[in-house]
C-alpha cells in the first residue's frame, strides 16, 4: 500500500499526543505511525514529555529520580511545567510552524492525569501553568491507550527486566487503575480531539485501530489517501 502526502493549505503541520498508562505501548505505536507517515511522505518529529528539548531532558531526570516527589505534588507539577515550557517554545512550535508534523510520547493530558487526578493538584493550578506552558496550542488529535493495568505493568515489567522501577511504575496497584479511569474520563469530555484505543491486541493490530482513527479525522479527504 502507498499513501500520498495529505496537502494542508496553512502548510502548517500537524500535532499528534499520545497518551495512556504505564505499559500500554505509546513509543511502540509512535515508531509505527512515524514509519506510516514517513512513508507518506510527511516530515515527522517524534518528541517525548517530560523531555523532547535539552532544557526539559534535564528536568526529565529530576521528576523521574524521585526528586519532585520529594517536593511535593503543587511543586512536581511545575517541574513538568517548566520542562513542558522549555519543549513547546524550542521544539513543538518551530517544527508545526515549518510543516512538521509532530507526534508526542505524553504532553498536557498527562499532567491532568498524574498530578491533577491521582496527585490531587487543584484544577486551577493545573490550569494556569497550562495557559502559562502552551497558550492556545492543543493536539489536533490525542490518541489514549487503554489497556487492562494488571497487562501494562507486566509489559513495563518484562522491558524494565531486572532494572529498577521508575518513580510513578513503583506506584500501588490502585494507583494505576485511578489512572485509567482518569484517562478515560479525559477521552470522554473531549471526544472531538481525543479517541480512545483498545491496546489489548498484538502491536499491529493496534496500529491498525490507530490509523483508522488517524485517517477519520486528520485525513477526511478520500482523495488525500491513495491505496494501491
Ligand atoms: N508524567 C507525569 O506525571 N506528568 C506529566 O506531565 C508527564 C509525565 C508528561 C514518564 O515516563 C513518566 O512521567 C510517566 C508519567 C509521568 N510515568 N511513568 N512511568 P516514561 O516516559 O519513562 O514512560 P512512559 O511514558 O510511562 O512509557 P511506558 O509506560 O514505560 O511505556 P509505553 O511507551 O507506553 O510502552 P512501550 O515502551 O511501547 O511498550 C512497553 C513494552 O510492551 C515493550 O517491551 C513493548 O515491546 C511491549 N509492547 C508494546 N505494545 C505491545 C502489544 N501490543 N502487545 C504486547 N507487548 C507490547
Amino acid at each position: 500500500m502507498s499513501e500520498s502526502a495529505p496537502q494542508r493549505p496553512s502548510g502548517r503541520g500537524r500535532f499528534i499526543t499520545f497518551e495512556g498508562g504505564e505499559g500500554t505501548g505509546k513509543s511502540t505505536q509512535i515508531k509505527k505511525l512515524a514509519d506510516r507517515l514517513t512513508a507518506a511522505k510527511l516530515r515527522i518529529r517524534v518528541t517525548r514529555e517530560p523531555g523532547g528539548s535539552p532544557g526539559a531532558e534535564i528536568m526529565r531526570h529530576l521528576v523521574l529520580s524521585g526528586m519532585g516527589k520529594l517536593l511535593g505534588p503543587e511543586a512536581e507539577t511545575l517541574l513538568f511545567a517548566a520542562a513542558r515550557d522549555d519543549h513547546v517554545r524550542t521544539v513543538i512550535q518551530p517544527a508545526l510552524s515549518q510543516g512538521v508534523w509532530v507526534l508526542c510520547d505524553r504532553f498536557a493530558d498527562s499532567t491532568r492525569a498524574y498530578q491533577g487526578s491521582l496527585g490531587q493538584v487543584p484544577d486551577g493550578l493545573i490550569n494556569a501553568m497550562q495557559r502559562v506552558t502552551i497558550g492556545d496550542l492543543k493536539p489536533d488529535l490525542t490518541i489514549i491507550l487503554d489497556l487492562p493495568v494488571e497487562i501494562g505493568l507486566q509489559r513495563a515489567a518484562a522491558r524494565r527486566g531486572s532494572g529498577t522501577p521508575d518513580r510513578f511504575e513503583a506506584e500501588k496497584l490502585s494507583f494505576h487503575q485511578g489512572l485509567r479511569e482518569a484517562y478515560r474520563k479525559i477521552a470522554a469530555e473531549d471526544p472531538a480531539r481525543c479517541v480512545l484505543i483498545d491496546a489489548n491486541s498484538d502491536p499491529d493490530t493496534v496500529a491498525a485501530r490507530i490509523w483508522t482513527a488517524l485517517r477519520e479525522r486528520l485525513l477526511p479527504t478520500p482523495a488525500s489517501v491513495v491505496s494501491v
